[in-house]
């Protein structure tokens, strides 16, 4: 009896702890989740053909619902496709037909980036192109995406510097480069005073070198421009590996600076080429360091949502071209229960111990199921 009695103790104090966070305040987070249009992907690689057909924005909006899906991240032309050949006005009207599909889908825009790397005109950059011109350009279309963004109704811009920086060192000057990213990002804060900017770093690829490549270099600009509570980060845990660098690590520098207002989940497999692949794939251990600094800070309750950018492999068949998306979202879930759950009180107890080889032992079994 005295047995039982204990076990119900344990059980009711396990429940309790795992309804709250290590500061005893309640876990309450919903999360809600997003992903862009490029995530239903044809499957390619620079070696072969195409494996799955393509299929079009509004054949994929509504797999989102059904896929448990509520945000839809967008490029400036996933809205309006063909968006240099329209008019102001055409490419606004085109915004604003796209808005009735979300809400008759029941969707919301989460963020619209403006595509800075397939036109001719941003070959060598947008904003750090050597060429006046170009760089005009790329703050028009960038100025027109904040536009766009306003349509769809969302005050979030995502800038993924692709192509700003270079193959070759001596084709720019870094520092005049970084000065340029600068006023593009004053100008846009100057055209809506709503808009919040999210920079994505990445350290290559297309480039062989990027400027902004880590979150570290994307906060220190946020905090030289004209509005600093405006620009904030959208971490990748693949953009984080490919720098070499942790990526809850990543994520909690930016939460410290409360500049984390999207992310974009996936995994990678080491130094390769960017591989989008399904969160957790790569390294279940890291996925769970991730979701638990997210959760500890209370990301997702300002509204921000868990972005998966995550690609099929690239020789999937038609079939399944969507279990990288469920399988993503449910490994994310599984994460969340996993921190919930995770033994807080043995976990500090060995930390005063300064016992990490039984913290280490910890965290792996508790992933494994084996407590
Ligand atoms: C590529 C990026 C890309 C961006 C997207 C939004 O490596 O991760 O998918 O996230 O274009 O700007
Ligand atoms: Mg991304």
């Amino acid at each position: 009896m005295a047995k039982k009695t204990t076990q119900a103790k344990a059980a009711r104090g396990k429940a309790r702890q795992a309804q709250t966070t290590e500061y005893g305040e309640p876990r309450t987070t919903v999360y809600r989740f997003s992903f862009g249009p490029w995530n239903i992907h044809e499957g390619a690689d620079p070696f072969g053909p195409p494996v799955r057909d393509p299929i079009s924005f509004s054949r994929k909006l509504p797999l989102y619902k059904e896929l448990g899906f509520e945000g839809v991240q967008f490029h400036d032309d996933d809205a309006v496709p063909d968006i240099n050949s329209r008019s102001p006005q055409q490419v606004l009207r085109q915004a604003q037909a796209v808005r009735k599909m979300l809400d008759d889908a029941g969707l919301v825009a989460e963020f619209v980036a403006p595509r800075l790397w397939e036109d001719p005109r941003t070959i060598d950059g947008g904003f750090t192109n050597n060429d006046p011109d170009n760089r005009q350009y790329a703050i028009d279309r960038a100025l027109q995406t904040i536009d766009i963004a306003a349509e769809l109704g969302t005050n979030k811009v995502v800038v993924w510097l692709a192509r700003e920086g270079t193959y070759i060192r001596e084709s720019k000057n870094a520092r005049q480069a970084h000065e340029w990213l600068l006023e593009a990002i004053n100008r846009m804060l100057a055209h809506n005073p709503n808009v919040h900017i999210l920079i994505e770093p990445k350290p290559n690829e297309p480039m062989d070198s990027a400027y902004i490549p880590t979150i570290g270099h994307a906060i220190s600009l946020a905090y030289l421009s004209d509005d600093p509570t405006r620009v904030g980060g959208l971490i990748e845990t693949a953009h984080a590996k490919l720098a070499g660098l942790d990526p809850s690590d990543e994520m909690a520098f930016a939460l410290f600076h409360k500049k984390l207002w999207s992310v974009h989940l996936n995994d990678q497999n080491g130094l390769k080429f960017d591989e989008d692949k399904t969160f957790g794939a790569a390294n279940l251990r890291e996925a769970f360091n991730q979701v638990r600094v997210l959760e500890e800070a209370g990301y997702g309750q300002n509204g921000e949502m868990v972005g998966l950018d995550v690609k099929a492999m690239r020789t999937q068949k038609e079939e399944n071209r969507l279990a990288h998306l469920a399988n993503s979202k449910r490994i994310f879930e599984i994460m969340v229960e996993k921190v919930r759950t995770f033994d807080r009180r043995a976990e500090a107890e060995m930390i005063a111990d300064r016992d990490y080889e039984a913290l280490e032992r910890l965290v792996i079994e508790h992933l494994l199921g084996t407590l």
